[in-house]
C-alpha cells in the first residue's frame, strides 16, 4: 500500500492535481535554434495548396446549353449537346500561358447533371445527346490533361442537388453525394482541391416534387466522414468551403483584405469576415478568392466579354498579392473550348505577369538586416536565405525582437515597382505591421506605398510602391529600399524578399 502511495505521489498528473492545474509552457529547443512556432500552423496539405497561388475555375455543363446560371434540375439530359468534343486540354493549356498553376472543373452544378458516367443517377452524360454529349467525361479528360501539362487539378461538385428525389434525406448523403465524391476521387489521387459550394437555395425539381427543401449545411453533408474518406484516397486534396480546410474570401469581386490573417475561428466567424481572417483565430483556414474573367455569369453566355488583361492583373495583385489564392473563372463555350477573345486576354495577362513580376532586382542588391538570429547547427538565418529560391530556408530575427529593418542597396539607381514578401508559414503567421521606404541617394529616406495598408504579410504580400494597384507606369527611382517590420506576434521570419 505504501509503495502504491509513493508511485501515485510521483506520478506527474497526480502532482498537477495536487497543486491545482498549473500548466507550465514547454518550449522545445531545436538544435538549429529555430524560432518557436506561433500556433495554429498549416498542415502540409494546406501549405502545398497555398503554393498553387493562381488557378482557373471552369464552369461548364448543362447551363452552358440552357443559358442559365442555376438550372432547376428538370432539364432533359439530351439538352447537353456539345457541338464538338469538349477539350479540357485547351482550357488548361490556355490558363497555363496566363501564369496559372492548375484548375478546378465543375463536374456537377446545382442542377445535379453529372459530367461523368456516374452510377449514382441517370441525370448524367450517360443519357446526354448522342455523340459528343454521351462521349463526354470531364473528370477523366481534365485529370489526364493536367498531368500531361504538369498542372494541379481538382473538381467542383455541388452538394446541393436540385434534381435528386432523395435530396434532404440521409440517403441522398450516403447513396448519392458521398458516392459521387468517392467516384471523383478515383480519377486521380493527386487532386489538390475539391470544391464544395455553400449554396442551398431551397427550391428545385427534386425528382418531380417541385418543392422547396432546406437543410442545415453545417451538419447535413457528413463532412468529417467525407473529409476522411477523400484524404484516404487523395492525401493532398484540400476540401474547400463545406470541407473546412480553406475559406471563402467573402466576395466574388476578386479582392482580399490588405490585412489578411490565415487564421480564423471556424464555425463562429461570419463569412463576411472572409477577406480579413482573424488574428489569433483557433484554426488555420487560408482564403481563396473566386472571381470571373468575364462580364457575365459563371457559365458561358452569348455576347459576354472578357475583362481586360490590366483589370485581371490588378485582381491578381489584390488577391495573390494579399496572401489569398485566386481561382479565376474561364467559361468554355458550347463547342467545349475557351472562346478566342478569352484566350487572347489570358495570353496578355501571362505577358503582364511575366514582364512585371519576374525580374527580381533583390538578387543583385546587398541586403542588410538590423538584427539576425544566431546560426544553428545546420541552419543559417542570414539575409542570403531571402533570395536563395529555397522554400525551406528563411531569414529570422532573434527571439527578443518583434521589430527589424531589412535594407536593400544597389550600385546603380533602379526603377522599382513592387516589393514581394513571404513569411515562413511553417512557424505560423507572425507579422502585424510593416512599412516601406526608399532612398534616391542612399542617405535620406522617403516613405513609399503610403496609401497601402501594410499590415499582414502571410503566404505572400506584393506591395505596389507607387501606392496603388490600379496603374503601373511610374515606379520609384531608388538606390536603396528598406522594409521596416514594426510589429509581430513573435520574432518575424521571412522566406522570400523580392523586388520588381
Ligand atoms: C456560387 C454558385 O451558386 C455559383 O453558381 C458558382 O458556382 C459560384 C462559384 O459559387 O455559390
Amino acid at each position: 500500500m505504501r509503495k502504491l502511495l509513493l508511485i501515485l505521489a510521483l506520478h506527474p498528473l497526480l502532482a498537477i492535481a495536487q497543486k491545482g492545474l498549473q500548466l507550465v509552457p514547454q518550449v522545445l529547443s531545436s538544435p538549429d535554434g529555430e524560432p518557436a512556432p506561433v500556433h495554429p500552423l498549416p498542415t502540409q496539405r494546406q501549405l502545398e495548396w497555398q503554393r498553387t497561388e493562381f488557378y482557373a475555375f471552369f464552369h461548364y455543363g448543362m447551363n452552358t446549353y440552357t443559358g442559365r446560371e442555376w438550372g432547376n434540375g428538370d432539364e432533359a439530359e439530351t439538352l447537353f449537346a456539345p457541338t464538338a468534343p469538349p477539350k479540357p486540354e485547351q482550357w488548361l493549356q490556355t490558363v497555363k500561358a496566363a501564369g496559372m498553376r492548375g484548375g478546378i472543373a465543375v463536374v456537377k452544378h446545382h442542377d445535379g447533371f453529372c459530367l461523368w458516367p456516374t452510377e449514382t443517377t441517370g441525370h448524367s452524360v450517360v443519357n446526354a445527346a448522342e455523340g459528343y454529349g454521351r462521349e463526354t467525361n470531364i473528370p477523366r479528360d481534365f485529370a489526364d490533361a493536367a498531368r500531361r501539362l504538369g498542372m494541379k487539378y481538382g473538381f467542383y461538385v455541388s452538394p446541393w442537388d436540385r434534381n435528386s428525389a432523395l435530396y434532404g434525406t440521409t440517403r441522398y448523403v450516403s447513396e448519392v453525394f458521398l458516392r459521387q465524391c468517392a467516384e471523383l476521387a478515383q480519377y486521380g489521387d493527386d487532386q489538390f482541391e475539391m470544391w464544395f459550394d455553400g449554396a442551398n437555395g431551397g427550391s428545385g425539381y427534386y425528382g418531380g416534387k417541385n418543392t422547396t427543401i432546406s437543410v442545415d449545411r453545417a451538419t447535413y453533408y457528413d463532412v468529417p466522414n467525407l473529409r476522411d474518406s477523400i484524404h484516404k484516397v487523395c492525401p493532398m486534396c484540400v476540401l474547400w468551403g463545406e470541407g473546412g480546410e480553406a475559406r471563402w474570401i467573402g466576395n466574388e469581386a476578386g479582392w482580399a483584405g490588405e490585412t489578411n490573417w490565415n487564421t480564423e475561428n471556424r464555425g463562429y466567424a461570419p463569412e463576411s469576415n472572409g477577406m480579413y481572417g482573424t488574428e489569433g483565430g483557433w484554426c488555420w483556414l487560408p482564403g481563396e478568392s473566386d472571381a470571373k474573367m468575364t462580364n457575365s455569369g459563371w457559365f458561358w453566355h452569348e455576347g459576354e466579354q472578357p475583362l481586360s488583361a490590366e483589370r485581371l492583373f490588378q485582381m491578381y495583385l489584390e488577391t495573390v498579392g494579399r496572401g489569398a489564392t485566386l481561382i479565376l473563372n474561364c467559361p468554355p463555350d458550347r463547342s467545349g473550348v475557351l472562346p478566342a477573345a478569352d484566350v487572347r486576354v489570358l495570353q496578355n495577362l501571362g505577358k503582364l505577369l511575366q514582364a512585371r513580376l519576374t525580374t527580381d532586382l533583390a538578387q543583385k542588391a546587398r541586403i542588410d538586416a538590423s538584427a539576425t538570429r544566431p546560426k544553428g547547427a545546420t541552419r543559417s538565418y542570414e539575409t542570403g536565405m531571402l533570395t536563395d529560391g529555397q522554400i525551406e530556408t528563411y531569414w529570422a530575427a532573434p527571439d527578443d525582437a518583434t521589430q527589424a529593418t531589412l535594407t536593400l542597396t544597389w550600385d546603380e539607381p533602379q526603377t522599382l515597382h513592387y516589393v514581394m514578401l513571404q513569411e515562413y508559414l511553417r512557424l505560423g503567421q507572425r507579422i502585424r505591421s510593416f512599412n516601406v521606404e526608399y532612398s534616391a541617394d542612399g542617405q535620406t529616406w522617403q516613405p513609399c506605398a503610403t496609401n497601402i495598408e501594410t499590415t499582414t504579410v502571410g503566404y505572400k504580400r506584393i506591395v505596389p510602391l507607387i501606392g496603388t494597384t490600379a496603374n503601373y507606369n511610374r515606379g520609384v527611382q531608388a538606390l536603396a529600399l528598406r522594409i521596416n517590420i514594426l510589429d509581430a506576434r513573435a520574432c518575424p521570419t521571412l522566406e522570400t524578399l523580392a523586388v520588381y
